[in-house]
Parts: C-alpha cells; structure tokens; sequence
C-alpha cells in the first residue's frame, strides 16, 4: 500500500478516574456509540478500541476502566485492560472532570508517567463549570503536575470540542499507514456490543450495588436471512432477591432493560433486532474461571 506522506496513524489510551467520561468522549470522537456510559463509576470494564480516520491520519483510541481499587475477582481483569491498553499506546490522554483533582487523578497520571509518552490532559465537562473564572487557576495548577503537551478544557458532548481534541493529537502520532478500513469504527464484535447494551441498561436502570453483581453472556447471536438480528442473552447475578429486582413486578423491569438495549443494538447495527434475556442466579460468577472466560473477562 502506498502511503501518503506525512499520514499518521497511532494508538492513544484515554485514562482516568471513573465516572470523569472517559467513555462518552470515545463515542463523540468517533460520532457513533460504541462504549456504554452510565452517571456512576465502573461502567466500563474492558478495553475498547475506536477508530476515527481523518484526512491527515487514523487516530486508534483505547478506552479504559476508570482507574481505582478493585471489585473482587473483576478487578484483575480490569487491571488487565487498563495495563494493555496502556503498553501498546504512542500518546497518552488524563481526562479529569472540571474543577476537581483527587487522588485518583493523580493516580492515573502516574500510570500514564510510567511510559514515555507524550501526555495531553483533557479537563472534562466544564459546561458544569458556571464561574467560568475559577477555571483558569485551576487550569494552571493541573498544567503543572506534569510536562503535558497540551491542556484542553472541554466538553465531551460538545462536537466542536471532540473535534479539536482530535486535531491536537494527530501531530503526535508517528507516521505510518492507516490499520484499519476508513469505514470501521470499532474492532469489537457486534456480540460484544450487544451485551454491553444489556449492562449499559442494567447500570442505567437499577441503583445500588447490583449492576457490579452482574454480568452479561450472548447465549446465541444469528443474523435472519430478512436482515433481522436475533440475540438472547443471560444476565447473571448472584442472588434470588438480585434476580427478583431484575425481574421486577409482572417481569417489567427486565422488559424495560430489553427494549432500552434492543433500541440500542438496532441504532449501531442499523437493523431490525429481537432480543431475548433471561435472568440466572450464578453466587460465584465472577470466580468461576470457565464462566468468567465466557463473559469475555477470562484470561
Ligand atoms: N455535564 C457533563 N456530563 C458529562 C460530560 N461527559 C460525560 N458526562 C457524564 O458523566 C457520566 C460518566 O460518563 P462515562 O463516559 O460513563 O464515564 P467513564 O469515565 O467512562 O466512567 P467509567 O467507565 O465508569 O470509568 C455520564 O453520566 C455522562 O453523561 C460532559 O462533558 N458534561
Ligand atoms: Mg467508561
């Protein structure tokens, strides 16, 4: 393949705290949602890669589980995620939420300091910000917990914001031919996409501690020959009473958990979907390694 000169093409790992938005600025670079996002930490739990391919280069970025202490067996793989993502990166990117830095900012910094790479540090939603002049001392003091190569205050769901984010970071990718087709948004199947619909609805639904007791497996993905695409899928948790809340009155809760994700599935895929979930009682799905390995969180 011949390449155009100057095209650059790179990895870039976006890192931080949970809950800053890590995943909901992965979607907006890449104009289509491919990493669920929720108003509470944990959300994500693997590495995400999207693609944005743009004239000047193809810019790979690599969503992670917010960095922080653990939950049980889950957590190694998280750990696991986060440190991959992180050793296969050419550039770096903090994002933090305006106007805080906690220690779990600084914590994450120091796992982005651990390569030599060039860092741009993200200040996220500051559309929450209203004194807008307390950013700039703010802006400063973070400017200086490390040599960063750029500073960006933004917002996430702003597309001007996404889009100047992109141009900042395509001079710091080396050179190199584009890895994927121009058209390819993300390398994750749509399997994947379709359980993390499901969890996105359970994160989104039910309070408390219940969606970190749950997991989702694709027990069967077919693609009909009328273009429909037929899904059933298994929600674990450990408990009866976790099973009950799922189920909710009259089974509606896990009605609504269908129709919200179906919704979804039928935005990225662009197709007709039906999808079918049950609900099992599992104590130990997150020890039991044949399981784990099933839910995509084994070795
Ligand atoms: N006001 C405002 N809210 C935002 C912005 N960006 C993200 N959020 C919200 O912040 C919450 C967390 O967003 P996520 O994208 O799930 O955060 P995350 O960093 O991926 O979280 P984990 O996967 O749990 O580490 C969601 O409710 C988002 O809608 C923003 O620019 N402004
Ligand atoms: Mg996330």
């Amino acid at each position: 393949m011949q390449v155009e000169e100057g095209h650059r093409c790179g990895t870039i790992v976006l890192l931080g705290r949970p809950n800053v938005g890590k995943s909901t600025l992965l979607n907006h670079l890449i104009g289509q949602k491919i990493s669920i996002t929720a108003p509470r930490p944990q959300t994500t739990r693997d590495q995400i890669l999207g693609i944005l391919t743009l004239p000047g280069g193809q810019l790979l970025f690599l969503d992670t589980p917010g960095v922080h202490q653990g939950h049980r067996r889950l957590h190694r793989h998280i750990l696991r995620a986060t440190r991959g993502a992180l050793d296969g990166a050419d550039v770096g990117v903090l994002v933090v939420e305006a106007p805080l830095w906690l220690p779990g900012d600084a914590e994450a910094l120091r796992w982005l300091l651990q390569r030599e790479i060039p860092l741009v540090l993200v200040v996220n939603k500051v559309d929450r910000v209203r004194d807008k002049k307390r950013l700039l001392p703010y802006l400063q003091e973070l400017g200086q917990q490390a040599s960063f190569a750029s500073v960006l205050p933004l917002s996430a769901r702003r597309p001007q914001d996404v889009a100047l984010l992109a141009q900042v970071l395509l001079p710091l990718l080396p050179e190199g031919p584009a890895r994927f087709p121009p058209d390819e948004i993300t390398d994750r199947q749509m399997r994947f996409l379709a359980a993390e619909a499901v969890r996105e609805q359970i994160f989104r639904q039910l309070s408390a501690e219940l969606p970190y007791d749950t997991a989702v497996a694709i027990e069967r993905y077919r693609v009909e020959e009328s273009g429909r695409h037929e899904i059933e899928a298994t929600i674990y948790c450990r408990r009866p009473g976790q099973k009950a809340i799922l189920l909710g009155d009259s089974g509606l809760r896990l009605k609504r958990i269908g129709m919200r994700a179906r919704e979804s599935i039928e935005q990225q895929t662009g197709s007709r979907v039906w999808l079918g979930l049950w609900v099992k009682e599992r104590e130990d799905w997150d020890r039991h390694p044949g399981l784990l390995h099933e839910l995509g969180y084994g070795e």
